[in-house]
């Protein structure tokens, strides 16, 4: 009975419930703070956007803790926001916690609505449905998702002032927008829209770029304002197949993003001498600029591991670090698993080394390293 009543009370301003009192029980002054109200609503549109990753396991959960310090470490005046799949272990968690605002466990086989029926349809785009989830973030007005695998060289507050969907071209194929960066505005209507699209039509690349690219497929040609500039999503794959371009723009790179299989958590860390280690010579490997790669570890070692270590406290965690004996001989961290170790450089024969870059294996950390290339390049151009 009492708790049916309070559905009746209408909602009241201060001075209309102050009305109701009788006046020697109003307070004599009614102090104004006028300041604070205005520091609140400076507040409330600035936690109104937020910046979005998703780490779908622990090592992605690095990736996107790396892109929260660099964020931060650029003076980001907006929310960190990382979804997470049910899989990210406990610590790994905590420390994302520890970095980002707010951490949203998204377990779509959970989600008894429109997603769990695409996901029936597809069972295939689990990991997209996740990313798409992104559109359910309601508590912002605007945001701007990022790739687990991108890198912040600066501070990108600017992008909040562009529409949905901003994006930057993909490089594989400039009239497809890359989605490892995307200026979007949540809403829950978009996001069944998102989820029956993709149950009825699935994704022509197997992932989330194809299908966001059918559903915003006026991205191309209807507004030029969509399309963010290459900087902010500069993929180390560019930079090799135009290093004129890059010697051009590079250095006003804003975000790196690290594509391709392998990530900058397959490497490991030298933290002493400051050097990359665990470059594998495959095909499709090593796609990654040195120097960017050299800045994810240095970041990573500084403003990462001394979190992942709190975290973890005394249990034993894949670090990446890897340390030097005292005989010389080099060593993983004890607690290293061996996911971390790839095979160590090997010199080559300048005819193997042809032949390896003519098939795509290329020594990017190595005798095709970007340093080297620079030279060469220089050598032509004067
Ligand atoms: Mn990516």
């Amino acid at each position: 009975m009492t708790r049916k009543m309070w559905g009746f009370i209408p909602v009241l301003n201060c001075s209309q419930l102050l009305s109701f009192c009788p006046p020697q029980s109003r307070p004599s002054v009614i102090r104004i703070a006028t300041p604070d109200l205005r520091e609140n609503s400076l507040q409330r549109t600035m936690s109104d956007q937020a910046f979005v990753t998703l780490a779908t396991n622990d090592s992605y959960a690095k990736g996107a803790m790396v892109l929260g310090q660099s964020l931060r470490k650029h003076n980001t005046t907006k929310k960190l926001v990382a979804l997470i799949g049910p899989h990210v272990a406990e610590p790994c968690r905590d420390a994302l916690g520890s970095i980002f605002d707010e951490v949203c466990v998204v377990d779509v086989v959970d989600s008894g609505d429109v997603a769990h029926l695409a996901l029936m349809k597809r069972p295939d785009l689990g990991v997209t449905f996740t990313k798409l989830h992104c559109w359910t973030l309601t508590h912002y007005s605007k945001c701007v998702f990022m790739d687990a695998d991108t890198l912040v060289l600066s501070n990108i507050d600017e992008l909040f002032e562009r529409e949905e969907l901003s994006a930057a071209p993909d490089p594989g194929w400039p009239d497809c927008f890359n989605s490892g960066v995307f200026v979007f505005r949540p809403s829950n209507e978009t996001h069944e829209k998102l989820l029956a699209f993709c149950g009825e039509k699935g994704s022509f690349d197997g992932g989330d770029q194809g299908v966001l690219n059918s559903f915003f497929n006026t991205w191309a040609t209807a507004d030029i304002s969509k399309h963010l500039p290459f900087i902010y999503n500069l993929s180390s794959v560019s930079i090799y197949s135009y290093l004129p371009a890059f010697k051009e723009y590079g250095r006003n790179a804003k975000v790196v993003h690290f594509l391709g299989k392998v990530k900058p958590w397959n490497y490991s860390y030298d933290a002493q001498k400051g050097e990359v280690r665990g470059h594998a010579l495959t095909p499709d490997q090593g796609q990654l600029h040195p120097d960017y790669l050299l800045l994810w570890w240095q970041l990573y070692s500084k403003s990462v591991m001394p979190v992942l270590q709190q975290a973890y406290g005394e249990t034993p965690f894949n670090s990446g670090l890897t340390e030097e004996s005292e005989n010389g001989q080099l060593q993983e961290d004890v607690s290293a698993q061996p996911e971390a170790s790839a095979p160590p450089p090997q010199k080559v024969s300048s005819e193997v080394r042809k032949q390896r870059w003519e098939a795509g294996q290329i020594d990017y950390m190595g005798d095709d390293s970007f340093a080297n290339i620079e030279r060469k390049l220089d050598s032509f151009l004067k």
